[in-house]
């Protein structure tokens, strides 16, 4: 249910002041420390970020898209890190429970997922299947009424912090692709459940990755996703939530976008060379408009599928577009303002080298840009087909 437009506008507002005011002056020094300050974390929780796209039986704010791309273009106009703590609790990391738990299930997490009190997680990409999700090979064998969880997955986002991951497991042996893998809700204190360290990234410092082991993690029927009758059912769970994920994270680019543009417009009115300023020439005016149009365009391209998703309307293509071409763009745009910085651009105390590296990870996570052309092409052909 979307919300009434005073309070939308309230919602909003909190969070360009929430940005503006503790996000943005903290860039540097959770860069440098790799780690998010506990009171940050804290007023994440009480301004309610935490439980965005949670309905709100459950505790959440309940947002619908159209609704939720809005705080992710404010979200994004800061380091990537900050939404990416609060970002698996509204995408990966409660979605799988969203549309797909029992009752019961959401009853039971949703709602301290909704107030931060427990960070969810995805452990889906494996060492050996990353883009080729379905041949994951961890294994989830049936014993009696429980089963036996046995695997490692890789680069899995807020692992370090998380209490309750949604994991991805082969429950039938005799398949290796999308069909016989089944979604588990595995509380991280789970005998048998072990952490790797701190994978050591090239940005976004501040938002951490490891391994997650599972060495004979015993967990009841009653931990699938949806219950035992979503057994082999998994793979279709991790697609619905990726879908969503896709269309956030280009919501997110499109912030980020329209920082470094409004960046690199100041310092090229600021800075001046040849007796003027910069932004004076048409050769730097021909970057800052480039970066402009494509930002729009990722803008009103995340709008318009947000619309249609609240719409019910299937946007599996329509989502993979966007996270193509979001992510790809302030791949650009992040390209240009370093050009445009010039040799501050490079240099760390302006934060653009910063943004360079953190947004590249944007065009491989929740889907490399060549699985959203392959997703993008198929359904095409599918639709071509009749089918
Ligand atoms: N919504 C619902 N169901 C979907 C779906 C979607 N968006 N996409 C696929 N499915 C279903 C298919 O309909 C199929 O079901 P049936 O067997 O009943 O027809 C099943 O899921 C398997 O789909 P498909 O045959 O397309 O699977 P593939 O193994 O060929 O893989 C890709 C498809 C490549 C798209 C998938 O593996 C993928 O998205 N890979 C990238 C994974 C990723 O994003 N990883 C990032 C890390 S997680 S942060």
């Amino acid at each position: 249910m979307a919300l009434d437009g005073e309070t939308l506008e309230q919602l909003l507002a909190t969070v360009d002041r929430f940005v503006e005011e503790r996000l943005r002056p903290l860039e540097q020094r959770v860069a440098e420390e790799d780690a998010i300050p506990p009171e940050i974390v804290e007023e994440m929780r009480r301004l309610g970020l935490f439980g965005l796209s949670i309905p709100e039986a459950y505790g959440g704010l309940g947002l619908t898209l159209v609704e939720e791309v809005q705080v992710a273009f404010r979200l994004g106009r800061t380091s990537p890190a900050f939404r990416s703590l609060i970002g698996t609790n509204n995408g990966i990391g409660s979605q799988g429970l969203v549309i797909d738990g029992t009752e019961e299930q959401r009853r039971h997490y949703l709602p301290r997922l909704a107030s931060g009190a427990l960070i969810g997680s995805f452990c889906l990409t494996e060492a050996s299947s990353g883009s080729d999700a379905g041949s994951l090979r961890m294994t989830a064998r049936a014993e009696g009424e429980n089963f036996l969880l046995n695997g490692t997955k890789r680069y899995i986002t807020n692992a370090p912090e998380a209490d309750l991951f949604t994991v991805f497991a082969r429950t039938d042996p005799a398949t290796r692709d999308a069909r016989g893998v089944t979604a588990f809700l595995v509380e991280a204190d789970t005998p048998g459940l072990s952490l790797g360290a701190h994978d050591k990234k090239m940005g976004q410092q501040g938002a951490h990755t490891c391994d997650v082991i599972f060495e004979d993690v015993r967990v009841p029927g009653s931990a699938i996703i949806g219950g035992p009758e979503r057994l082999n059912q998994g793979f279709k769970t991790a697609m619905k939530v990726l879908d969503r994920g896709r269309l956030h994270i280009a919501a997110v680019c499109v912030g980020v976008a329209e920082r470094l543009i409004e960046d690199s417009l100041r310092y090229a009115l600021e800075r001046e060379q040849f007796g003027q300023p910069i932004a004076e020439f048409q050769l730097i005016q021909a970057m800052l408009a480039d970066s402009r149009t494509e930002a729009y365009a990722a803008r009103c391209m995340v709008e318009e599928t947000a619309r249609r998703k609240d719409r019910e309307v299937p946007v599996s293509t329509e989502a993979a577009c966007c996270k193509l071409y979001a992510t790809e763009m302030v791949g650009r745009v992040a390209d240009r303002a370093v050009q445009i910085h010039g040799g501050a651009g490079y240099i760390a105390d302006y934060g653009i080298e910063r943004f360079y590296r953190d947004v590249r990870l944007f065009r491989i996570y929740e889907g490399t840009s060549q699985i959203q052309q392959l997703v993008i092409a198929r359904n095409m052909i599918r639709e071509a087909r009749g089918r």
